[in-house]
């Protein structure tokens, strides 16, 4: 292990140091986001004295200017004269974008489904390796069938909380994933478990002449009509069980966040279906974070790998992983492309 770390590691451990305090880090964004700062920010004609932010979101002075100062620590927030009382905190251009509620690259749900569903999960990380599986039990008092009924629990709003997630990866990786092949021979499209239809709305955008539609759960399906629908939306939803009966014919079948949520068996016995399904011709797009072959990173990637073994049945693997599942279904021609952002993409074809 030594030899992997760098002199200066052993005479300070700086990046160990930077590591320990990830969670601390990530919690002051989070409950900034919660308690309203970057709208508030956002909203001002002007920079803000810490005290006028504190009694806008009815808070302690006192812990909003502690709060503040980390975040201009962190560089998410900018300290600029203000006119009167000195000094005042403005959000960046970066907060701005993608930590206000209202913008329209807002990850506010990434952030809320972080702190309130994903951060207990990972309270049992050592569990979960121990055990070699999912926390939901001890977490959420669930052990269902189906991760699913866990991630759906009870109400509307964790389906709505875990929707909104699903929804914020695609106004980042959405357009990459869409063009990261030429799909325009493909004329009818079906993303299954599409979710909102975020990426189904890229795909529709990039192949105007095919038509694109949604596969996912009855209560899915209803929640995505309700609350994400768009005006002049040209994606169809269907409701269905992708593993119980038959899927809607197409020429392409995407896969997105699929098949790294389930154990392999179920894996190949979906895409075994989807083979059988499609024409000659036909294809499957899987959308994944992709490990590198050794599985020596992407960070990102084996994090999202802990956090299937976490909170799911699956795991995310190599290009061979899934070029293996794809030739194990039948399908020919993987071709693999990294976007360099989150997520990656391989197409076969039948
Ligand atoms: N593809 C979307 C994306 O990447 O944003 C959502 C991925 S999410 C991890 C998995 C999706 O599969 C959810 O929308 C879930 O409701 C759906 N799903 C789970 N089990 C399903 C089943 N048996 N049949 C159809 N959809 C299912
Ligand atoms: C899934 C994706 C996610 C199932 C559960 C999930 C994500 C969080 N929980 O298919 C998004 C990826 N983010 C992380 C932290 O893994």
């Amino acid at each position: 292990m030594a030899e992997h770390l760098s002199q200066s590691e052993l005479d300070y451990p700086f990046k160990l140091l930077e590591y320990f305090n990830g969670f601390r880090v990530s919690k002051v964004i989070f409950s900034a986001c919660e308690l309203g700062v970057f709208d508030l920010l956002l909203g001002a004609p002007g920079p803000l004295s810490a005290r006028h932010v504190a009694h806008e979101l009815r808070t302690s002075v006192d812990g909003m200017e502690r709060l503040l100062d980390a975040l201009v620590g962190m560089e998410v927030l900018e300290v600029e004269p203000a006119e009167g009382t000195g000094e005042g905190e403005d959000s960046s251009d970066v907060a701005n974008l993608y930590l206000a509620r209202g913008s329209s690259k807002s990850l506010h749900h990434m952030m809320t489904y972080q702190n309130q569903t994903v951060y207990p999960l990972w309270t049992h990380l050592g569990d979960a390796v121990r055990e070699g599986r999912n926390q939901n039990e001890k977490t959420f008092g669930l052990q269902p069938e189906d991760p699913f009924q866990a991630v759906y629990r009870s109400d509307d709003e964790e389906m709505l909380k875990f929707m909104g997630l699903m929804d914020s990866s695609w106004i980042l990786d959405g357009h990459d994933i869409a063009t990261a092949f030429d799909l325009s021979c493909f004329q009818k499209i079906v993303d299954l478990g599409g979710c909102t239809g975020a990426l189904a709305r890229e795909m529709a955008k990039a192949y105007p002449s095919s038509s694109v539609s949604v596969l996912d759960l009855p209560t899915v399906v209803d929640a995505a009509k309700k609350y994400f629908s768009r005006e002049n939306d040209d994606v169809v939803f269907h409701s269905g069980d992708f593993f119980l009966g038959d899927v809607p014919p197409a020429d392409l079948y995407v896969l997105a966040r699929i098949v790294h949520d389930w154990p392999e068996e179920k894996c190949l016995s979906l895409l075994r279906k989807l083979h059988d399904t499609c024409r000659p011709g036909g294809g499957v797009l899987l959308v994944e974070a992709m490990l590198l072959e050794t599985r020596r990173g992407p960070l990102m990637a084996q994090i999202f790998s802990l956090n299937m073994l976490v909170q799911m049945e699956g795991r995310e693997r190599p290009p061979s992983g899934y070029t293996r599942l794809l030739n194990d279904a039948g399908f020919h021609d993987v071709q693999v492309c990294r976007t360099g952002k989150s997520y990656d993409a391989i197409l076969a074809v039948r």
